[in-house]
């Protein structure tokens, strides 16, 4: 089957909208670092749009910090790949050429060194994961133990990190008296940009003063929120839209129609008019933010890990489960939305239905275990920023340490079936081995909850906190979760 590219691009002209503009003759001006399907469906979509209308400039050079798969994947296609939009109504194809070229870190850091610190990049923006940021979740501040930035303080010419790059860069950009770019978080963190500036200026410290005092006084870190769910794709995925195409495109991704970007105005560099194709450009993103991580990231979160224990493989079948279509609803009605400061003008009733609409979008196979991945990195603020307001205002807690319960039940490894769980998580290992040497589902919780890295140094002291998830625990074990739902979510 032949690839999709520059040659073949014209086959499908009738069935997919193609790039409008001369990608020949388009210049890059931002570097990705973390060129996953997230970002090809979200970042590099909006900024396809500007392409669209002829803004020059500002095409993407992605980089992965890891395997060289998304290269593989489109360097035979010359960059390009379809999106592949799915809601209940039907489906759209849309190929993007905003992605340039791909660069893999590993293969020769100092390649992307060398783009990055090239004037015409603009911006860095990066999609790395929370676990990226290689900082301590609670405290926020840079892991300086975290064998990624060892090795980067060490070998500052060859990085590994997303932040050693940014580093080195910034630096080689001040040795040239090349003015800074700006870096653009785009990972799920609240205020993003700020972690982001905070271990960029830690990691700065430790190779000089003078460093971080320039990148101090010419970098800028906006925030932003980013949303749009995109499922990581698969082979079934990649064959039928071989079918649909006649075309083989290893790089597609697949997303909902959906989509939305805040973005703290605060660049210190050119930037894209991004507001010009749908993004919002704000003073302010910390609202959205906020709103956004803890109603569609934590009930996400909730739903991943009730849904895989009761043995669904996708938030879609989740949601089709009316005990646990109700526990998403009551969540976020009882527990989270009085924790939030609801943006000016905004329907916060509309976009909780809007949520609840969009997870159970039958066209995307949006897997439990992938939101379930890394929840030792995620649960600090999908959760327990959303449990300490709670605790403060003495609202409801329950929903919340059922939470904690279902995900202590998820990292301890074993399913309801007693299968094996394929837990990922940077701290799986140590997770798994508190809930071992734990013989109750009390001494489990507390075990669990001391966790400082995750849930800092006081909610291990919490008796509410600690009985009320103890005694999810217990009917979980019990019960199973869609047992103990249906006793207790009447
Ligand atoms: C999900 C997110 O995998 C996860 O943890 O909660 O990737 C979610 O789909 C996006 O944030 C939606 O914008």
């Amino acid at each position: 089957m032949q690839r999709l590219n520059n040659q073949t691009l014209a086959n499908i002209a009738g069935v997919a909208s193609t790039p409008s503009y001369d990608r020949a003759n388009s210049n890059a001006g931002i570097v990705h670092l973390g060129i996953g399907a997230f970002h090809r469906a979200h970042q590099a979509w909006y900024t396809e749009a500007l392409l669209n209308r002829g803004a020059a400039g500002w095409q993407i050079i992605g980089a992965s910090l890891r395997s060289p798969t998304v290269k593989d994947q489109l360097a035979t296609q010359d960059g390009l790949y379809t999106i592949v939009e799915r809601g209940p109504e039907g489906e759209k194809f849309q190929v993007v050429g905003a992605v340039k070229d791909v660069l893999v870190g590993p293969e020769s850091p100092a390649s992307l060194l060398s783009v990055m610190a090239d004037a015409q990049i603009k911006i860095v923006s990066l999609t790395v994961t929370e676990k990226g940021y290689c900082h301590d979740p609670a405290s926020g501040n840079l892991n300086l133990s975290n064998a990624d930035i060892k090795h980067d303080l060490a070998n500052p010419n060859a990085p590994k990190s997303a932040i050693g790059f940014i580093v080195a860069a910034l630096d080689a950009r001040r040795q040239a008296g090349v003015d800074s770019f700006t870096v653009l978080s785009c990972d799920n963190l609240p205020n993003n940009g700020e972690v982001l500036e905070k271990v960029t200026l830690q990691y700065a410290e430790q190779v000089s003063a003078e460093l971080a005092a320039w990148i101090r006084a010419n970098t800028t870190f906006p925030c932003t929120m980013i949303d749009r769910i995109v499922p990581a794709t698969t082979d079934a995925d990649r064959q039928e839209l071989e079918g649909k195409l006649g075309l083989r495109d290893e790089g597609m991704v697949l997303a909902e129609p959906f989509s939305q970007w805040v973005i703290e105005d605060k660049f210190c560099s050119d930037r894209p008019a991004w507001e010009d194709v749908g993004a919002l450009l704000v003073d302010d993103v910390h609202v959205y933010e906020i709103m956004k991580l803890r109603l569609l990231n934590g009930s996400h979160s909730l739903l991943a890990y009730c849904g895989y224990l009761a043995g669904f493989d996708y938030v879609s079948e989740v949601m089709r489960e009316p005990v646990l279509a109700q526990l998403c609803q009551r969540f976020m009605d009882r527990e989270v939305s009085q924790t939030l400061t609801v943006p000016a003008g905004f329907d916060m009733e509309h976009y909780k239905v809007e949520l609840r609409e969009r997870f159970a979008n039958p066209g995307l196979k949006h897997r439990t275990w992938q939101i379930a991945m890394d929840g030792s990195q995620k649960i600090p603020q999908r959760w327990l920023q959303t449990l300490q307001a709670q605790l403060e205002g003495e609202g409801n807690i329950d929903l919340l340490c059922l939470a904690l319960a279902a995900w202590i039940r998820y990292v301890s490894g074993v399913d309801e079936k007693g299968e094996a769980i394929d837990v990922q998580d940077p701290l799986a290992s140590e997770l798994k081995a508190l809930c071992d040497a734990s013989d109750t589902p009390e001494a489990t919780v507390r075990a669990v909850l001391n966790v400082k890295e995750v849930f800092g140094e006081s909610l291990a002291c919490n008796e509410k906190v600690l009985a009320a998830t103890t005694q999810w625990l217990t009917r979980i074990s019990e019960q199973g979760v869609l047992g103990a739902l249906k006793a207790e979510l009447v």
